[in-house]
């Protein structure tokens, strides 16, 4: 498919990845450049490049992103310690990867992003 992502070949098993949660509408693995010692990436197996393309149809899949974070959190022993969300937007963000993206960030004080 046009404008497949390495995250695609991740979600369908083509490349490796490790992968600590995947159902029938997303996929949670292990960021290859890890900035916190939880550093986890959750996306859609549906390919969405970026937050501009979401419509309503997607709604059910990327609500289950909170649902995952949530019990990746626990599982990682950072539910009561805290973790943050991101989720990066086109350039000025810093976004890299075409595929939406969820990081679950924590395991360690996070700096401020705002003050
Ligand atoms: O974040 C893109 C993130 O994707 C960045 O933190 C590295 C990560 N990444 C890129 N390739 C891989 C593979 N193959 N496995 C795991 N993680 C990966 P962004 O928000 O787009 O800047």
């Amino acid at each position: 498919m046009a404008n497949e992502t390495i995250f695609s070949k991740i979600i369908r098993g083509e490349i490796p990845a490790d992968i600590v949660y995947q159902d029938d509408l997303v996929t949670a693995f292990r960021d290859i450049s890890p900035q916190a010692p939880t550093h986890i990436l959750i996306i859609p197996n549906k390919l969405i490049p970026t937050v501009n393309d979401v419509t309503a149809d997607d709604e059910q899949a990327l609500g289950r992103l909170f649902v995952v974070a949530a019990k990746i959190a626990k599982q990682e022993g950072i539910d009561e310690s805290g973790y943050r969300l991101i989720m990066n937007c086109n350039k000025d963000a810093g976004q890299d990867v075409f595929h939406i993206h969820m990081h679950l960030l924590g395991g360690k004080q996070l700096g401020r992003l705002v003050n």
